[in-house]
């Protein structure tokens, strides 16, 4: 993965005035590199649909793709990767499925989570490897974007984590999720979190693609 990418994921959804394949243009066109389809409660065949739509969008525009949940589908289309959260297939499962060459990130809430997931290593030809290759941690705070959610985390919530996984020496990366908009953006970059995920700050907003611009350039002054 390019690692201009990491700084920003955009999580598809829909909205009275949007479709999911919508909300990926959207992200696109406002500059994002790196899509999660994240489709809930649909068919394979529907998600599926949407997959290869929203992968050759990602090709196009040069974005990093990847896919919710779904390590098989990730598989048969060649995505990027996937996402996976606690109640999906195991971390360390879908890395045997997958192989080294695709991204897998790991929904985690507490430093622990972390601590669990960064134990569990991958041999390589060279050395051990972790099995993920970011953390998406959160919620930053509350969102109606996904239901039964973890403990809210705020500012301070990141500030301990961060703290934690430099005590322990863990590089892997820690975006963060739920509920952010651009104006939380320099504070939870400040804690010493890698990156931002983010969805309905930018398909509720008046004009989503100059939200996204606006987002973008946030964060690419903050990186310099
Ligand atoms: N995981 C934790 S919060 C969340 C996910 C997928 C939703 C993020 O979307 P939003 O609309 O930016 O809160
Ligand atoms: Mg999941």
């Amino acid at each position: 993965m390019n690692l201009q990418n990491i700084h920003l994921q955009f999580i598809t959804h829909y909205t009275e005035k949007y479709s999911y394949i919508d909300s990926a243009k959207i992200a696109l066109d406002g500059g994002c590199r790196w899509i999660q389809l994240r489709m809930k409660d649909v068919s394979e065949t529907t998600l599926e649909h949407h997959a290869l739509i929203i992968q050759e969008m990602c090709k196009e525009y040069g974005a990093t793709f990847i896919i919710d949940d779904n390590v098989f589908l990730a598989k048969k289309i060649n995505a990027d990767g996937v996402h996976l959260g606690k109640n999906d297939m195991p971390i360390t499962e879908a890395r045997g499925i997958l192989g080294d060459d695709f991204i897998i990130g790991g929904t985690v809430n507490t430093f622990e989570d972390i601590l669990k997931i960064t134990n569990s290593l991958r041999s390589t030809a060279n050395s051990p490897k972790p099995m993920v290759n970011y953390f998406g941690c959160g919620p930053f705070r509350f969102t109606h974007t996904k239901q039964k959610l973890s403990p809210i985390l705020g500012i301070e919530g990141y500030k301990e984590i961060v703290k934690k996984k430099l005590e322990h020496n863990i590089e892997i990366p820690i975006v963060a999720i739920g509920g952010i908009a651009n104006a939380d953006i320099p504070h939870i970059l400040e804690t010493g979190i890698d990156g931002i995920a983010l969805s309905s700050t930018i398909l509720r907003a008046e004009n989503p693609i100059e939200k996204m611009k606006n987002i973008v350039s946030t964060i690419k002054n903050l990186k310099q």
